[in-house]
């Protein structure tokens, strides 16, 4: 099991997250993107070459817990994540991945895209 999957195994949603704190500047982070709405980081254990975390400000605990009026905040993070590819040049290609809940490996309850590049990427997942 990899470490972020290990963590997974416990991680709860609780308030506060270390991405709230990122978002508040009280930890630093490398900007990919900022907006509004908005703001995107280098991880800080990254899987691949190109591996950028994608968060709303709005703190919303996971995908399973958005509501029907977060379509729009949504769409603009698909539309963003998007961009970022384009941003960083990943021309070959790129995935984006959204961990929900335990069994989707989620570490962070704070919903994130994970945005992954620069080298060809295994499939299926483990
Ligand atoms: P997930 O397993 O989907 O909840 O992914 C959480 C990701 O967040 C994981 O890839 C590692 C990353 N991460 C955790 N803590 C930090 C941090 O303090 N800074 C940055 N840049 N990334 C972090």
């Amino acid at each position: 099991m990899s470490n972020e999957v290990d963590k997974a195994q416990t991680a709860k949603p609780q308030g506060d997250t270390i991405f709230g704190k990122i978002l508040r500047n009280e930890i630093p982070s490398v900007a990919v993107w900022s907006d509004d709405t908005c703001y995107a980081f280098r991880d800080k254990f990254p899987t691949a070459p190109q591996h950028i975390v994608l968060i709303p400000r709005k703190p919303i605990t996971q995908l399973s817990n958005a509501k029907d009026e977060d379509e729009p905040l949504l769409g603009h993070l698909l539309n963003v994540a998007r961009k970022i590819a384009k941003q960083e040049k990943l021309t070959d290609g790129f995935r984006i991945v959204i961990n929900d809940g335990k069994h989707g490996a989620q570490s962070v309850y704070h919903l994130h895209i994970h945005i992954i590049g620069g080298r060809q990427l295994d499939w299926p997942p483990g």
